[in-house]
């Protein structure tokens, strides 16, 4: 074991603000939850707007991006073939930025949306129902992938087109901090990401275990309680910590090929044995009003309710500012996964690749599994509302599943799914923290020890989360943990920009010609910027 290699004051950093957090709410449950409560509310009711406006912004930047000139950077050399093929990429991609969280919103946000509709909207009128399949595919679609992509320009740029073994989020922001990344500056914004990532953890493991637990109870039997639920997320932690340590050639490409086949079994079963054609025409509709009412959507933030008097959902705030913070806090560890995976592709086609082949993935997801329960509800022969309102989400996604035919078998497979899901996030998360905190990465991999180290600690705060929480304090895990990152962000984009923007300038002019831009028109064609 090589301790020189540990970036300590990271490492220490990291478990003084965990700790730090989670004991006080070991010792003092309910003043916690009330703390961490009056925290969200203070910052989506005051910040909203600036998660909102990343959000957007993120989007534009990227598109901007893609179509102009940097757009043309190939990373890596000329010559440089791709590493993987695009349906692995995109494979790779999906199981390490989408979790088991996608089988849990993707079967049941309708069924809030449908008794809570936003821009004041009447609840289960007709309107409410047709937002309800689309607001699921808005909060999983380009925006939310934008968050992801934009940590992977800076991070991609120096890895692969500066060559710089870039295994920080601190060190691509060099290019804007200069030497300030190798003091305290530095420190903080990898300890503010790993602890972003903490927290995404703790909303992740936190909605996933109830919802394993239950299919394992109606498999087997076995109660629904606080200790089952430890038990399966010690269980998962132990699955994926094997798969981080076995490293990323085996435990974690294993699991994700898994993955990918089970949820193309799940999807087209559901598919094929439920309503096809209700299921077609109301995501396609679906897709239509996302388009149609996109922008509204984005900026959504009931103004009106708190200076006017007007009824207040608080839609924006539970939603759209919470998702936002939730993709935003994984967005710097699935930045350092796609550009380490998009070795040979354009900068565009990795922009536009994460953002068309996320977004269709995760429409196919909400298309399928939530427009099943929304077609039972709507044809009474299973009333899902009632049925949440009474045993809570995970029961009822459970009990969805059961209106299927073979329903132990699907129960089965789509439990096992979500813990596979769950792991092939965890074991990339759990691999990259273990990068983030070691001043370098001998032979390509994080310390094995390492890498266990980590994938216990992001368990932690979930356990204790889900010892005190409620949904409500659990979705907090990622707002309050993910607020500082909204600065990171910007900084990311910047330091993209500038270091870019300087080698396209001196390439340009032939003195110091660093960087190979594709040209995607005319096939080998030389242009003044080749080398
Ligand atoms: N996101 C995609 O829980 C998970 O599925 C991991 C969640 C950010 C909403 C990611």
């Amino acid at each position: 074991m090589n301790k020189n290699l540990i970036d300590w004051p990271t490492f220490f950093g990291a478990l003084v603000i965990l700790f730090g957090v989670t004991i006080p709410l070991v010792i003092f449950p309910e003043a916690g939850a009330e703390v961490i409560n009056a925290a969200n509310r203070f910052m989506t009711g005051n910040f909203g707007v600036l998660f909102i406006l990343m959000g957007l912004l993120s989007l534009i930047f990227l598109l901007f991006v893609a179509f102009s000139k940097q757009g043309k950077i190939k990373l890596g050399g000329r010559e440089t073939k791709r590493e993987f093929s695009t349906f692995s990429w995109a494979a790779m991609l999906f199981s390490a930025g989408i979790g088991s969280s996608i089988l849990y919103w993707g079967m049941i946000e309708w069924a809030y949306y449908y008794q809570g509709p936003p821009f004041g909207i009447a609840p289960e009128s007709e309107e409410a129902i047709q937002f309800a399949s689309t607001y699921g595919i808005f909060h999983w679609g380009p925006i939310a992938w934008a968050i992801y992509t934009l940590p992977a320009l800076p991070i991609a740029y120096f890895f692969y087109v500066r060559k710089k073994p870039v295994l920080k989020i601190s060190e691509a922001i060099r290019p804007v901090l200069g030497k300030y990344v190798d003091g305290p500056i530095g420190v903080v914004i990898d300890v503010l990401f790993i602890f972003g990532l903490m927290g995404g953890a703790g909303t992740t493991l936190a909605l996933g275990t109830p919802m394993i637990t239950e299919g394992v109870n109606d498999l087997t039997g076995l109660p629904v309680n606080l200790g089952t639920q430890a038990g399966i997320m010690l269980l998962c932690t132990a699955i994926f910590a094997i798969s981080s340590y076995s490293g990323l050639q085996r435990g974690i490409k294993v699991l994700s090929d898994l993955n990918l086949w089970l949820v193309i079994f799940i999807l087209g079963f559901i598919f094929l044995f439920g309503p096809t054609v209700f299921i077609s025409e109301t995501t396609v509709t679906s897709i239509g009003i996302l388009l149609n009412d996109f922008f509204r959507m984005s900026t959504w933030l009931e103004p009106l309710a708190n200076v006017a008097g007007f009824d207040e959902t608080l839609f924006p705030e539970s939603w759209t500012v919470f998702y936002w913070a939730w993709w935003l806090v994984y967005a710097p560890f699935v930045g350092l996964f796609v550009a380490r995976i998009s070795r040979g592709r354009t900068i565009r086609e990795m922009i536009i690749g994460t953002m068309v082949y996320g977004t269709i993935g995760c429409i196919l997801f909400f298309g399928i599994l939530g427009n099943y329960g929304l077609y039972l509800q709507l044809t009474g022969s299973f009333d899902v509302i009632s049925f949440m309102n009474e045993y809570g989400a995970p029961a009822t996604i459970i009990a969805i599943l059961n209106q299927l035919p073979l329903s132990t078998f699907i129960v089965a497979i789509f439990t096992i799914l979500a813990i596979i899901f769950l792991a092939t996030t965890f074991d990339s998360a759990s691999y990259i923290l273990a990068a983030v905190a070691q001043k370098s990465v001998k032979g390509g991999d994080p310390l094995r020890w390492h890498r266990l180290f980590w994938a216990f600690t992001l368990c932690i705060m979930p356990l204790v989360l889900m010892f005190i929480g409620d949904l409500e304090t659990l979705q907090t895990a990622s707002i309050v943990s993910g607020f500082p990152i909204i600065f990171i962000m910007f900084l990311l984009a910047w330091s993209f920009m500038k270091a870019s923007g300087e080698d396209i300038r001196a390439s340009r002019d032939y003195r110091a010609p660093t960087i190979y831009i594709t040209h995607h028109k005319k096939e080998g064609s030389r242009g003044p910027t080749d080398k």
